[in-house]
């Protein structure tokens, strides 16, 4: 792999965040055979390179659908032929110039649903806490898959409500699966802009600016592809010019890539984490605050513990207003409705509404961390 040479080594960290699915292993798997091979032809011709086990169906040449699958580690279970990565781990690479550390995350939109969501994003920040810089945050997305669906805003609002505002200029976009859009952004990007610009419509101040410095596509399915074909899996000649042409496209993205995050000035990763550690505070308050306004209703005199617990949880709130990217997701009752519709439909059926209860009551608790925070917007 090619970069401008900068005279100086630098560790550049880069997270990876995104819905399940979107790629974000690959995007690992995928960088470390760019570094070593400049070709696709270089690779075939080499050594087998992969940092994180994959397993993944594919179609050859005569139509038979052929499974394949490199390595076995328990924070990579295979679901539906598929992988799915369980908790956070560091790769380091070593590039001419930098050192470069990329953060493999487990994704939102987990299947397991929003409790799994938040449990991952926890993991994710204690996992940051060995950090002290982040150079690039990246967000993974597909080029057509921006239905502007509930998903959607969900998982990227859920994520801009986990960073420090400072955290904007180390933002950048990396759509994956960008073949088939030749290598543009499709839908997802003005979908996206009309996401932000709405949330910044709500007194919110989202300096994240996507233009050619900011967003990137690639396609690792050449890395698909190399895998494949060491298992003996048949290609036409033009598909293989097109894996080809998509090794190419990918490693010279990879190094705009990293040449634009070392330019940055890193974010310091104790920001976001204080920001996270206010926010659940003001969930854990969210439960005494429900219980005494219960209670005061036989107990006046509890008026006083009420008002110093509400007043605490403001002032977290506030701090969240002047320092988060987005001070809450909004869409995470919506989220939380159609979970609810589905099992409501399901608990029909089935009469089991263990599942149930347990949505409502995490609408519940969202709902009053969400009430908080808007309050301590229109007031102070
Ligand atoms: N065609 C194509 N497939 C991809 C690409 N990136 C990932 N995949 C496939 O998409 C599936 C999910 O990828 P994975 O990296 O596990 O997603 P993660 O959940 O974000 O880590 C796997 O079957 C990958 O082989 C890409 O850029 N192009
Ligand atoms: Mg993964």
């Amino acid at each position: 792999m090619y970069y401008v040479a900068t005279g100086e080594r630098k560790e550049l960290t880069l997270l990876l965040l995104g819905e399940t699915g979107v790629g974000k292993s690959t995007f690992i798997n995928g960088f470390i055979n760019y570094l070593q091979y400049l070709s696709l032809q270089e690779a075939k011709d080499g050594e087998s390179l992969w940092l994180i086990p994959s397993s993944f169906t594919m179609t050859d040449d005569n139509y038979e659908e052929r499974k394949i699958t490199c390595g076995h580690d328990s924070n990579e279970v295979f679901t539906v032929g598929q992988s799915a990565t369980q908790s956070p781990k560091t790769y380091v690479f070593n590039t001419p110039d930098n050192s470069v550390r990329i953060i493999d995350t487990p994704g939102i939109g987990d299947s397991r649903g929003i409790a799994k969501d938040k449990e991952n994003m926890q993991m994710i920040m204690s996992h940051l806490s060995s950090y002290p810089e982040l150079h690039g945050i990246c967000i993974l997305l597909k080029p057509n898959n921006a239905r502007l669906n509930v998903m959607f805003s969900f998982c990227i609002k859920e994520l801009l409500t986990h960073l420090h505002k400072d955290a904007c200029q180390n933002m950048i976009i990396c759509f994956t699966n960008a073949r088939g859009t030749f290598y543009k952004p499709g839908d997802t990007l003005p979908a996206l802009g009309q996401l932000l610009q709405d949330m910044n419509k709500h007194d919110q101040s989202i300096d994240i600016t996507l233009n050619k410095d900011t967003v990137y596509c690639v396609d690792n399915e050449s890395f698909r592809f190399l895998m494949a074909m060491k298992h003996g899996v048949n290609f036409s000649d033009k598909e293989q010019a097109d894996f080809d042409a998509s090794w190419t496209k990918s490693v010279d993205e990879y190094a705009r890539l990293v040449t634009h995050i070392s330019t940055l000035k890193p974010h310091t990763v104790k920001d976001t984490l204080t920001l996270n550690s206010a926010r659940r505070s003001i969930l854990d308050l969210s439960r005494p605050i429900a219980e005494i306004s219960k209670a005061i209703q036989n107990n006046i005199e509890l008026e006083g513990e009420l008002e110093a617990i509400t007043k605490v949880s403001t002032q977290f709130a506030c701090f969240l207003k002047k320092n988060a990217i987005a001070p809450y997701n909004d869409v995470v009752l919506d989220y939380l409705d159609h979970l609810i519709r589905v099992e409501e439909d399901k608990v029909a059926v089935r009469g089991n509404g263990g599942e149930l209860k347990r949505l409502q009551d995490l609408r519940r608790t969202y709902s009053k961390e969400i009430e908080v925070v808007q309050k301590a917007i229109r007031e102070h």
